[in-house]
């Protein structure tokens, strides 16, 4: 039998996490952030991967040598884009190590102690050592309660800073002078940990677009390298898309107001102002209505304020809470009371309810209402390719015809309140549970080693052949998520899909299936990205 390799810092391995393809990394010191992360009860080594630049605890049974015998056969090129970013990096790496170096001392630059040898690492490992040993009284910290190791050391430095907390407090009694002191060291001890958390924070703050968020209990309870959001893109108002160009509108002379400017939000305005409707917006981060207001829309402070400036109003927002929010909520539409000679269309993708429960709330301040559902990517928004679902009042959706002219190639009145919403949600049914099956059969094609790209070509001389399939796949070969469609919409949708089965004792077990799946990608960091990051989870 071969000898086991010992590991040390700054090794260049193939570190397998589960899920992911051995990935180019290298043996690092682990940054404090990492001190706090669950791990197995196994023998682990802190890892720094190449191209994604993040850390994770990987067992040393899944590590290897980077040179050797793995080397030709993981370096095979049917890999995705991201694998051979990593893999140039670390190659580069091997040439001139400072940049990545510097970039891995000024993380691990917030670890209190300087671990230098594998006995220090595994007391790290057996969380023996906190990073406060010993405390203002002199005494080590209690050992905590029983419990499992990882929760024993993601709680270590709060219990270090507990226990010197109560033991402050059990001599507290004794006099007032003691009382002064106990103050001082709860309050000695709580800027320790505080001063922690911002190190922490510093430390990482370097890595990608790195963020608080991203530093949320998915991270902490997933093992798994942090996830960065996808990049925000931003909204570029003086191009406008072909497609749209081409289009004869005659914009209508009513003043449109809208609220909600996200993907689907933000893309509709600009298209509508480009053909020259008179717009005023608002969206509860408002400094996104910043590229808007330069292209002439009128910026209002509530949504309130929205509707009192516009004739009729849409909105565009995450869910059916945050629909409702906005017009029952607190300066939302239903507070300026009289809403005589006004419109609102509810254009968020939500259940029947919710909109019949809109519906009313704007009947009864004199309101007339129009459920719109917009089936679509973002692209298509842009090429005004969207397809429109209506259900309510004929006369709004008439007066919007100039709006929706701009927006979709092919509008649909489909009679009262609530049939759109669930045309809608059939066919958001139909495309989570096609995702999900395509992102599995490409997980196989992977496994077997077999091309993405060879499948995908294969798959579009098929009569299977879907223009969203097909963008999908490319988008899952190259491991690039950048939002069409967030995925948590379409978990949200199919969440909402559930509710309604629900109610109808209708079974849709292959949903609820495709539910879960979209649900643990959520869970994996991908809720920001796009569906397409089911793929993701496919892989595991
Ligand atoms: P995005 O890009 O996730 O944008 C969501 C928008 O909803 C964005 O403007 C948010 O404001 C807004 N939002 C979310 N929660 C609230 C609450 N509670 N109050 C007010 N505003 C809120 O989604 P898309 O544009 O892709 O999709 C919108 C809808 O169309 C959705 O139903 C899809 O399923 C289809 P923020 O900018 O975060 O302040």
């Amino acid at each position: 039998m071969s000898e086991p390799i010992i590991y040390k810092p700054k090794d260049l391995i193939w570190a397998k996490m589960k899920g992911f393809t051995p990935w180019p990394s290298m043996i690092v010191e682990p940054p404090e952030e990492m001190l706090h992360q669950p791990r197995r009860n196994v023998p682990c080594k802190c890892v720094f991967f190449f191209g994604s630049r993040n850390y994770a605890w990987i067992e040393e049974h899944n590590i290897k040598p980077f040179e050797g015998p793995y080397k030709d056969e993981l370096m095979r090129p049917n890999k995705p884009n991201s694998f051979k970013l990593a893999l140039q990096e670390i190659l580069a790496y091997i040439d001139n190590p400072v940049d990545i170096d510097a970039e891995i001392k000024a993380a691990s630059v917030a670890s209190a102690p300087n671990y230098t040898s594998d006995a220090d690492f595994d007391k790290i490992r057996d969380g023996l050592e906190t990073a406060d040993s010993t405390n203002d009284l002199g005494e080590p910290p209690k050992p905590p309660k029983k419990q499992t190791k990882a929760k024993s050391r993601a709680k270590s430095s709060i219990s270090a800073t507990k226990s010197a907390a109560a033991a402050a407090k059990r001599r507290g009694s004794a006099s007032k002078a003691s009382e002064s002191k106990r103050k001082r060291v709860e309050s000695e001890a709580t800027e320790a940990t505080s001063s922690r958390r911002r190190v922490n924070a510093d430390a990482l703050s370097h890595i990608g677009s790195f963020s608080r968020r991203n530093m949320s209990s998915t991270v902490a309870l997933l093992d798994r390298p942090i996830i960065s959001r996808p990049e925000a893109q931003a909204i570029d108002m003086n191009v406008r898309s072909a497609t749209l160009s081409e289009r004869d509108i005659t914009p209508s002379n009513l003043t449109f107001g809208f609220l909600g400017l996200g993907i689907m939000g933000s893309t509709i305005v600009k298209d509508l102002i480009c053909t020259g409707h008179k717009v005023v917006v608002w969206n509860r981060t408002m400094s996104k209505c910043k590229p808007f207001a330069e292209a002439g829309a009128e910026v209002k402070e509530t949504p309130m304020d929205v509707v009192d400036a516009a004739d009729i109003t849409f909105c565009c927002v995450s869910d059916p809470k945050a629909s409702k929010d906005l017009v029952f909520g607190n300066c939302g539409v239903l507070q300026g009371k009289d809403l005589n000679n006004k419109a609102y269309v509810e254009m968020s993708t939500i259940d029947p309810e919710t909109s019949q429960d809109i519906a009313e709330g704007i009947a009864q301040c004199g309101g007339r209402y129009l459920e719109v559902q917009i089936h679509g990517t973002r692209q298509e928004a842009e090429d005004g390719m969207l397809i429109i679902l209506a259900g309510g009042d004929r006369t709004v959706f008439e007066e919007c015809h100039s709006c929706f002219k701009t927006i979709a190639k092919n509008t649909f009145f489909l009679g009262d309140v609530g049939n759109a919403c669930k045309v809608n949600l059939i066919l958001q049914t139909i495309l989570g549970v096609s995702l999900v099956g395509f992102s599995e059969a490409l997980a196989l094609a992977d496994r077997f080693s077999i091309s993405l790209k060879d499948i995908i070509d294969i798959f579009e001389l098929t009569s299977m052949k879907s223009q969203l399939l097909l963008e999908k796949g490319k988008e899952m070969a190259k491991g690039d998520f950048n939002p069409q469609q967030p995925l948590m919409h379409m978990q949200k949708d199919l969440r909402l899909v559930l509710g309604m089965a629900e109610n109808l004792d209708q079974s849709m077990p292959v949903t609820a299936i495709t539910n879960e799946v979209f649900k643990h990608t959520k869970r994996l960091g991908y809720s920001e990205h796009d569906s397409s990051a089911v793929f993701v989870r496919s892989r595991f």
